[in-house]
């Protein structure tokens, strides 16, 4: 049903080099763009660095639930609004039940399988282990693994590299101005310094952001300026859109227009052209013509399935079919 796009002329130009310089100022310039001309630049972009028909389904399983120390505005996991979220919390789930929902995402076509902890930092007791054994049985079914569990040192991002992770996730979430406002009990600081510690352990890194919180325009592109910093640039960035908790200090906050969340990935892609841009959290509240657009300025992977950590995401088969209709295929 669908035909092979036809190369154009914008596409004989060359794949942009990566650079890892960019100022405020040049960031913005690209953000401020007419939609039309940013989504057509960023298109192009997209289309000459990466294969712009295919998509990254990744699933994602919260394996252990609420109670974090951490004081995220945002979370509905943090232990400092558990008396108005009414979050339950849930022990560190078994081996056997985390490797049955992955069987499951493979089985439904997802690539990649995503598991993420409401922890400060990786305990280092028998916890880990067990991490351990479900990052290695997850690989065993041939899936990538990624892993989500707080801050980590050195010698853990060894053994998950030797368990054979794919990528772990741990976000700059917003600029290193702005980020006070929203957590107090981590660093950005220390946020990079996990990033690191991932990197060097030759673990690819996925790290991204979250809009919506009441920064402005320019924190957004303090993010993408923090990322784009990174050498080598992640591998995949996540951007989510805040999905507000009742019971947490950020839930009256106004919802992020699509337009503002297409012109973020557009530059985004434009600034890391060969990152993988994943839209995230918040995509449940968009149109299937915002998405379109989200996959047109650069997005190229989502989360996939019913459940993203503690919040409902969008029905299987309403992806699938959204990506059929479109002439997308997943990876
Ligand atoms: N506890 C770990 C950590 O923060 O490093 C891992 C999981 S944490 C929930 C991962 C990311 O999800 C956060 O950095 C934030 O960007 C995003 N997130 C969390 N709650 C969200 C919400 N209510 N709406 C949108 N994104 C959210
Ligand atoms: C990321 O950047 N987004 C995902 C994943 N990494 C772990 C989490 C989204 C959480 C949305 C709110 C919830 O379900 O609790
Ligand atoms: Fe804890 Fe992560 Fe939630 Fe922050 S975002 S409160 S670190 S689970």
């Amino acid at each position: 049903m669908h035909n092979k796009s036809v190369a154009s002329s914008e596409n004989q130009m060359s794949a942009p080099p990566l650079r890892y310089d960019w100022s405020t100022g040049e960031i913005l310039k690209i953000y401020e763009l007419p939609l039309l001309d940013l989504l057509y630049k960023a298109h192009t972009v997209h289309k000459k660095c990466n294969n712009n028909s295919k998509m990254q389904l990744a699933s994602l399983l919260n394996i252990k639930t609420g109670s974090c120390p951490e004081d995220c505005k945002y979370c509905s996991q943090s232990a400092h609004y558990a008396k108005t979220t009414n979050l339950k919390s849930e022990k560190l789930m078994e081996l056997d039940s985390v490797i049955k929902q992955a069987r499951i995402a493979k089985s439904k076509g997802a690539a990649r399988f995503c598991i993420g902890a409401a922890w400060r930092n990786i305990p280092d007791d028998k916890s880990f282990q067990t991490v351990l054994k479900i990052v290695k049985e997850i690989r065993s079914l041939k899936m990538e693994a990624c892993a989500t569990l707080g801050m980590l040192n050195e010698s853990q991002a060894k053994d998950l590299a030797e368990a054979g992770l794919t990528a772990y996730n741990h976000n700059l979430d917003t600029s290193p101005e702005f980020y006070g406002k929203i957590i107090s009990t981590r660093k950005y600081a220390d946020r990079l310094k996990t990033i690191e510690n991932v990197r060097s352990a030759g673990i690819t890194v996925c790290s991204g952001g979250i809009i919506g919180l009441g920064e402005t325009k320019i924190d957004r592109i303090g993010l993408i300026k923090s990322l784009a910093k990174l050498k080598p640039h992640p591998e995949s960035i996540p951007i989510n859109t805040l999905v507000p908790i009742k019971g947490t200090p950020l839930e009256q906050n106004k919802p992020v227009r699509p337009i503002d969340l297409v012109r973020l990935i557009a530059t985004t892609r434009i600034v890391m052209p060969k990152s993988r841009i994943r839209l995230s959290a918040g995509r449940s509240n968009l149109s299937e013509e915002a998405q379109v657009m989200c996959f047109f300025a650069g997005a190229n992977s989502i989360f996939y399935g019913e459940k993203l950590l503690t919040t409902e995401n969008n029905i299987e088969d309403e992806d699938l079919k959204l990506l059929e209709d479109i002439g997308i295929e997943h990876e």
